[in-house]
């Protein structure tokens, strides 16, 4: 008998590339994610269903075992700091870096430092690691604003191509982390649904492989 299996995907740019490698191991949504407002979908699989929710609320589910699997951004589960799942893979997807960045060719201040960012628990942790003293801003957006008006020194934020920060008149400082998307598993369901999530696990480290084999 096949349990249920329930796999919670970050809505947004990480879906979009999300979806290629769910169905190259072999997991298709039953119906068009992208022209649908509802929030669970069945798949082909029996009894494997699909979530897409905020990015930010995939650990939530799946460290509490309201999913057995997630999709999540590094800088995601960083910054939510669980420790009730695994991280068996890295899919590499959405793949970025977390940087601080400033005004281009501006000094930092002798004194504490002003850092804008909604990455708050992972900017103070890598801020005490450089032994640098900040006041830290929470933001839930639009970071490169904060320098322009004064209200920060600095933000700590994801970096792809650099475009925004040469559009905001800002530059990159520091590189903090490289960032992709992971998956999830919550440790209960990988002990209680090892014989179903095992062989999902091992089509997704193909498809991974493959991808990075076709674009090398
Ligand atoms: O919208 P919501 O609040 O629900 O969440 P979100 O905005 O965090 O979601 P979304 O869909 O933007 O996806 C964010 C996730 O994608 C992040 O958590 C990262 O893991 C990953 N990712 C990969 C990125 C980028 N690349 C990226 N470039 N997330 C954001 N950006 C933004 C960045 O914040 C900045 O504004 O793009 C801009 C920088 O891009 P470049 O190319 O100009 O450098
Ligand atoms: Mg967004």
């Amino acid at each position: 008998m096949s349990q249920s299996l329930t796999l919670a995907l970050s809505k947004g740019r990480i879906l979009d590339d999300t979806l290629p490698l769910l169905a190259a191991a072999g997991i298709l949504p039953a119906e068009d994610i992208s022209k649908s407002r509802k929030l669970i979908f069945d798949t082909n699989l029996p009894g494997v269903r699909l979530l897409v929710i905020r990015a930010t609320d995939v650990p939530t589910y799946v460290e509490l075992g309201a999913a057995d699997l997630g999709v999540s951004g590094k800088d995601v589960l960083m910054e939510h700091g669980g420790s009730g799942m695994y991280e068996p893979l890295d899919l590499k997807i959405a793949v970025c870096k977390l940087m601080t960045a400033s005004l281009k060719g501006s000094v930092q201040p002798e004194g504490r430092r002003r850092v804008a960012t909604k990455f708050i628990k992972t900017a103070k942790r890598w801020y005490a690691e450089q032994g640098i003293q900040v006041d830290l801003i929470k933001l839930y957006g639009g970071m490169e604003l904060a320098p322009i008006m004064g209200l920060a020194d600095e933000i700590v934020d994801i970096v792809d191509t650099g475009k925004t920060l040469v559009a905001n008149g800002l530059e990159a400082r520091e590189f903090i982390a490289d960032i992709s998307s992971r998956l999830v598993v919550n440790r209960a369901s990988m002990k209680m649904k090892y014989q179903q999530i095992q062989p999902l696990l091992d089509r997704l480290r193909l498809a991974v492989e493959q991808r990075s084999a076709a674009s090398a």
